[in-house]
């Protein structure tokens, strides 16, 4: 059964101060309304590459106990800060995290030799699993399948979170690693990397579309394909309303509607607005009502 994974929010009060009171109602939320298999915290969708490491602690450590062992943990630990990746990579591992990710060294154009370097470091004395996240739209490192392979090399890194719309790639790594963990990234793509055979997805939209999602996995298992294909263009008309009104506020917006404390964002991601107000009732209406 491919696994689904949310991609745990950050609640952040108006001042840019984190609420872990919000952090909490998230995950909840992800446990007993969405029955999620999994939470990546600290990824893009948390807003930790704008986080202080004790941020970063305070939300891993809430998660972590939050969940209660109900859903499977994966704790993004990546920095351009190697040390900061370090001791965060220690400091999930002792809370309990069963899998560490890691997204790949972005802005400095690093070689991959110093990218495979930063890898093995984070590893080092770190008794724990790893996925990279790989995401070059965001990153501009954008490995192929022999780096994979390199990267692979070191046991303790299983697989990939790939967020990435190069699907001949996708093919060629499930096909040269059958045995590595691959989680889909693109919420919008889900369908044609299932049909590559991934082993899951993990995205920012499943935190309220996650039993819509869950059906469309179902519905592929089952080898119904137009009911995964109906599936998935309901969703992609969700996405594209949300990512037309701003996604991660717009997200936000439509907890509070559900009753969730997600908060605010962080700024420089914006504050909402009364159009962005009006186009997140329009979202919840249509599909969470
Ligand atoms: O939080 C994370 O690191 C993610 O899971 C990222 C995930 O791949 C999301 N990407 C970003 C940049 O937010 C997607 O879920 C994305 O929001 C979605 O597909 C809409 O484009």
């Amino acid at each position: 059964m491919k696994k689904l994974y949310s991609a745990l929010m950050t609640a952040f009060n108006e001042d840019g101060s984190v609420n872990l009171d919000g952090v909490r109602e998230m995950v909840r939320y992800n446990i007993d309304v969405n029955h999620i298999d999994g939470l990546y915290v600290g990824g893009s969708t948390g807003e930790s590459f704008m986080l202080s490491t004790e941020e970063k602690k305070n939300i891993f450590k809430v998660a972590y106990e939050e969940t209660a062992g109900k859903a499977h943990l994966i704790a993004q630990v990546g920095s351009l800060n190697l040390n900061e990746a370090k001791e965060l990579a220690k400091y999930v591992t002792d809370l309990g995290y069963p899998m560490i990710s890691a997204v790949t060294p972005f802005y400095y154009n690093f070689s991959f030799e110093q990218i495979k370097n930063y890898y093995n470091s984070i590893l080092e004395g770190v008794d724990n699993k790893l996925i990279i996240y790989s995401i070059p739209a965001l990153t501009g490192v954008a490995l192929s399948l022999d780096q994979f392979a390199e990267l692979f090399e070191n046991p303790k890194i299983v697989g990939i979170k790939y967020t990435n719309a190069d699907f001949y790639l996708l093919e060629r790594v499930r096909n040269r690693f059958p045995d590595k963990l691959i989680l889909s990234g693109f919420d919008e793509m889900l369908l044609p990397a299932l049909a590559l055979d991934v082993d899951g997805a993990i995205g920012s939209t499943f935190n309220l579309n996650a039993p819509r999602v869950k059906e469309e996995i179902a519905a592929f298992e089952a080898g119904d394909i137009k009911k995964a294909r109906e599936l998935q263009t309901l969703s992609n008309d969700y996405i594209t309303d949300l990512l037309n009104n701003d996604l991660y506020p717009t997200i936000k917006l439509v907890f509070e509607k559900l009753g969730v404390h997600a908060g605010y964002c962080k700024e420089p991601m914006s504050k909402p607005t009364p159009e962005m107000e009006a186009g997140a009732q329009k979202i919840y209406e249509k599909y969470f009502k």
